[in-house]
């Protein structure tokens, strides 16, 4: 059997990953869009992690200080209504700028509105709001992940608000802003038990600095990255715009893996360790698994990022 994109999604199957967040973020859109906006407060406030103060760098925040000013000078009742008209997708203007933004910009701009609210200057969830039985029990659900897996569903939800949710997945179409990646004499090396490839370790080494060019030059032309819960996005063009959007931060502190050969000279390699994001710093490091599959000549023909189900998952690198 040739090599191909959908073979090389099930490497490493035995790897259990976080399914309890899909399962949770579409237990949270069954709710009614008042229960969804009300259920995210109280996740967001009662979770007990915070975003730390740097986290603003990331998002592109001068592309909603306009909206952010005019929903300030908005009734209470319209300030709800631009919240319920977000989260319910409704063709709005405020709901096609969103759309428009950045994922990091989409949280920074959830994270000035929390504040807002916080401080009074825009409308708080009515107090003594009455979740249905059914947010409850997402609610529930939710504080009870872990801290990586509860803020991965937050970032869904936010994710897809706005109008016309597919905008966003179609990386290959449209170019994202480029940043100027860290300075060689301030990286630092990887190193990852067990891993001596160098495809690997420069991977990680060019993320880490956010240098995409050169990270996204060690795919296969037609390589594809699978991020957590999504479609394997194709192509370099593709991932390239994929990485500019949404790695910037991003700290990967990979542990441990291994390697062995594939079918047809390729290699597969799983590594498992930690990453974080700015949002909440060393305040949550994910679990996750990279599962690369390296065609003959080394370069990454997939790799999917998995984030794992619970951290003992970190020591399964039996090779299956
Ligand atoms: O609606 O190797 C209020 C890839 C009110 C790339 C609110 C990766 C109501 C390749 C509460 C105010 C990226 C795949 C809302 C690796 C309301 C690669 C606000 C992996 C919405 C390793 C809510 C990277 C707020 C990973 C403020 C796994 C919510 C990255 C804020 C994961 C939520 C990053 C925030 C994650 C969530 C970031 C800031 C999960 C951030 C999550």
């Amino acid at each position: 059997m040739a090599v191909s994109i959908q073979s090389a999604q099930s490497i490493f199957s035995n790897t259990e990953i976080a399914s309890v967040v899909p399962s949770t973020t579409d237990a949270f859109y069954k709710l009614s869009v008042e229960d969804q906006l009300a259920l995210l407060w109280y996740a967001y406030t009662e979770m007990g992690i915070s975003i730390t103060a740097a986290a603003p760098g990331v998002a592109s925040m001068a592309l909603v200080e306009g909206i952010l000013s005019e929903i300030k000078q908005m009734s209470a009742a319209a300030q709800s209504k631009t919240m319920f008209d977000l989260a319910s997708n409704a063709d709005t203007t405020i709901g096609r700028i969103y759309t428009s933004l950045r994922v990091n910009t989409k949280l920074g701009f959830w994270y000035e509105l929390g504040q807002l609210m916080k401080q009074g200057l825009v409308a708080p969830i009515p107090a003594g709001y009455q979740m249905s039985p059914e947010a409850t029990a997402v609610l529930e659900t939710i504080k009870k992940l872990d801290p990586g897996q509860q803020i991965t569903v937050l970032r869904n939800t936010v994710v897809h608000m706005g109008y016309d949710p597919d905008f966003s997945q179609e990386y290959g179409k449209r170019s994202a802003p480029r940043s100027t990646p860290t300075a060689p004499d301030q990286r630092v090396k990887t190193q990852i038990e067990g891993i001596s490839e160098q495809t690997v370790l420069s991977y990680i080494d060019n993320m880490n600095a956010f240098d995409f060019t050169p990270a996204v030059a060690l795919f296969a032309e037609e390589g594809a990255l699978q991020p957590p819960f999504q479609k394997p996005i194709v192509g370099r063009e593709a991932i390239l715009n994929y990485m500019r959007e949404e790695c910037i931060g991003l700290k990967m502190m990979p542990q441990q893996g291994v390697s062995e050969p594939a079918e047809d000279g390729y290699r597969q390699v799983k590594v498992t360790g930690k990453v974080e994001t700015p949002w909440f710093g060393s305040n949550v490091g994910m679990n996750i698994a990279w599962r690369f599959l390296l065609d003959p000549q080394g370069q990454i023909f997939f790799v999917a990022i998995d984030l794992l189900a619970s951290p003992k998952e970190l020591l399964n690198l039996i090779r299956k």
